[in-house]
C-alpha cells in the first residue's frame, strides 16, 4: 500500500482551492480533507440529467461536507445579508460547472448531503479515479452535481441585473 502511494500523483495535482469571496483563500489535498469530520454517504445510481442514462450504482461515499469547507474558508460579513445573495460554483479538473446557492448549502436539508468525497465502499479514492469528487446526494438525477477532479470552489455574490 505505501509503495502504491509513493508513485501516485503529488497531493498538489487533486488539490482542491476555496477562493473568491471568503475570508481567506484555502487549499485542500486529499489528506487535509481526511483531517475533517467525515460522512458516510448512502448507495445511489448515477444517472444522467440531459439523457436520462443510467451510468452505473455508486457505493457509499466517504467525504466531507461542503459547508464545513466554506466555513472553514469564512464568508465575509461586513456588509449585511450578503451571504444571502452568494452563489458556489463547483470547478471540475477539465472546467466543467455547477453551482450551489449559500441557501441550498445551509438552509435546506440538501446541503447536508453535499459532499466532497475521497472514500468510495471503504477504498481510498485517487486522482485516477476522480479524486476528490462533489456530489449532492439529494439530487433527483445525480450526476449533473457529481463533479469529478473538483478543482475550484469559487464564492460569487450576484448583484440583480437592473
Ligand atoms: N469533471 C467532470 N465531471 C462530470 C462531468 C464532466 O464533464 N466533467 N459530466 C457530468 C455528467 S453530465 C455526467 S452524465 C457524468 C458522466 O459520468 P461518467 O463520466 O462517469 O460516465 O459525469 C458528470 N461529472
Ligand atoms: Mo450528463
Amino acid at each position: 500500500m505505501d509503495s502504491v502511494n509513493m508513485i501516485a500523483a503529488p497531493a498538489v495535482e487533486s488539490a482542491l482551492v476555496l477562493s473568491g469571496r471568503f475570508q481567506r483563500t484555502l487549499s485542500f489535498d486529499l489528506e487535509r480533507l481526511k483531517s475533517y469530520e467525515s460522512v458516510l454517504a448512502r448507495p445511489f445510481d448515477l444517472r444522467c440529467y440531459t439523457t436520462n442514462r443510467f451510468i452505473r450504482s455508486v457505493e457509499p461515499y466517504r467525504g466531507v461536507r461542503l459547508t464545513t469547507l466554506i466555513s472553514e474558508a469564512g464568508l465575509p460579513n461586513e456588509v449585511p445579508g450578503e451571504f444571502k445573495r452568494t452563489v458556489f460554483v463547483a470547478v471540475g479538473h477539465d472546467g466543467y460547472v455547477v453551482t450551489f446557492s449559500w441557501h441550498e448549502l445551509f438552509n435546506t436539508p440538501i446541503g447536508e448531503n453535499v459532499l466532497v468525497a475521497y472514500e468510495c465502499d471503504g477504498r481510498a479514492l485517487d486522482a485516477e479515479d476522480g479524486a476528490p469528487i462533489l456530489f449532492s446526494g439529494s439530487d433527483i438525477l445525480p450526476a449533473p452535481r457529481h463533479v469529478k477532479r473538483l478543482a475550484r470552489i469559487e464564492a460569487h455574490v450576484l448583484e440583480p441585473l437592473a
